[in-house]
């Protein structure tokens, strides 16, 4: 039992309140109590996050450590077009609620991703041929209807998820196909209708460092906001892997986005290895959590870090990389790694 947890039982016994107990993490290395990721985090005004997902909520000890040592989350799957407009016009939105449900018991804010992407798209979308007005008036519907349902109730949405190539040329999409590069900006001022408050992001992966795929982002954005377009920030997802070296230049990338007046967030962290982990790769796995984190750290505008879920128990890295994964800060029992005291002690030296 962890030291938290005996304290809570103990605590709980003597009929005692847990208020002034601090929150801390497992100490079974000698690590000590501390505060949570989220409380440190929000020490430097930012938040420290992590997706879930549903299946997952069945899952007592898991979602103890989520509510507990994470200040925002977002729903991995719930939200995305196929789960939440499953057939046309017909809007189902029990998986997020069920997911907000908790982060609202938590004190969690909440990412909401994503209303327009090219994957896990519902049938009835992908099979369709649609004219562009019909095209448009679909896409309006589904972006005003599940915007204003989370309305008010979301800190931000990744409006347009990975809408460019590597190369930095437009993906070639339903919606680009279809519509044009116009899809984007349409797809922010509706979700801007629907929702005034919530900040309106673009979010992408390989968008880390310098280089085309970010190019083309930064020229986007900076039309964007120069035609008055409602964009409060861009997502860098960072799935990272070790074999294909740290990028680098993240801290000046994320600054000249910040630059253009936006809201700049690590979305989708995760660092995974060629598997057997050994501790030679934990070691460096946290080294790179540790620099993503003072990335983010150094660049005011930077408002947090989401890992894309915290353990190795449900990363969607093995089923999609053979071979691949050990991902996240927490191994698959849920049990904090290397990376996560990495992470705990960058938040620390820049929050005192
Ligand atoms: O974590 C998600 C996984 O459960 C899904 O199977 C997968 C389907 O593509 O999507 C995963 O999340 C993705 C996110 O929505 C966008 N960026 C890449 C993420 C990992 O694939």
């Amino acid at each position: 039992m962890s030291y938290r947890h005996a304290l809570a039982a103990l605590t709980a016994a003597a009929g005692l309140v847990l208020a002034s107990v601090p929150a801390s993490a497992a100490t079974a290395d000698g690590h000590g109590p501390g505060r949570t990721l989220g409380e440190l985090a929000a020490a430097t005004h930012r938040y420290f996050g992590s997706a879930t997902d549903n299946p997952e909520f069945t899952d007592q000890a898991y979602l103890d450590i989520l509510g507990r040592e994470f200040d925002s989350t977002t729903a991995g799957n719930a939200l995305k077009w196929y789960a939440t407009e499953p057939q046309q016009g017909v809007f189902d939105f029990t998986q997020g609620d069920q997911v907000l449900d908790f982060a609202r018991r938590h004190n969690m804010s909440f990412r909401a991703h994503t209303l327009v992407w090219h994957n896990q798209l519902p049938d009835w979308l992908t099979s369709g041929t649609w004219t562009a007005d019909q095209l448009r008036a679909i896409l309006k519907n589904h972006i005003t209807q599940e915007a204003r349902h989370y309305r008010g109730k979301v800190y931000s949405w990744d409006v347009v998820n990975e809408a460019f190539n590597e190369d930095g040329t437009y993906r070639d999409t339903l919606f680009y196909r279809t519509l044009g590069p116009g899809y984007i900006a349409d797809a922010l001022r509706w979700a801007h209708q629907a929702d005034p408050h919530a900040k309106l992001y673009l979010n992408d992966y390989n968008l880390e460092a310098v280089g085309p795929k970010s190019d083309a982002y930064y020229a986007l954005v900076k039309s964007l906001k120069a035609q008055h377009v409602p964009i409060d920030g861009v997502g860098f997802q960072g799935h990272l892997a070790l074999q294909y070296g740290y990028p680098d230049t993240l801290r000046q990338n994320l600054q000249r986005f910040a630059d253009l007046g936006l809201d700049v967030a690590i979305t989708e962290l995760d660092v995974r290895m060629i598997l057997p982990a050994d501790a030679e790769k934990l070691a460096t796995q946290a080294k790179w959590y540790a620099d993503v984190t003072k990335a983010c750290l150094a660049v005011r505008r930077c408002v947090g870090i989401t890992v894309w879920d915290y353990t190795d128990k449900y990363s969607w890295i093995p089923a999609v990389f053979t071979g691949e994964g050990a991902a996240l800060p927490y191994d698959e029992n849920l049990a904090p790694k290397p990376a996560y005291y990495a992470i705990r002690d960058a938040l620390k030296a820049a929050g005192r």
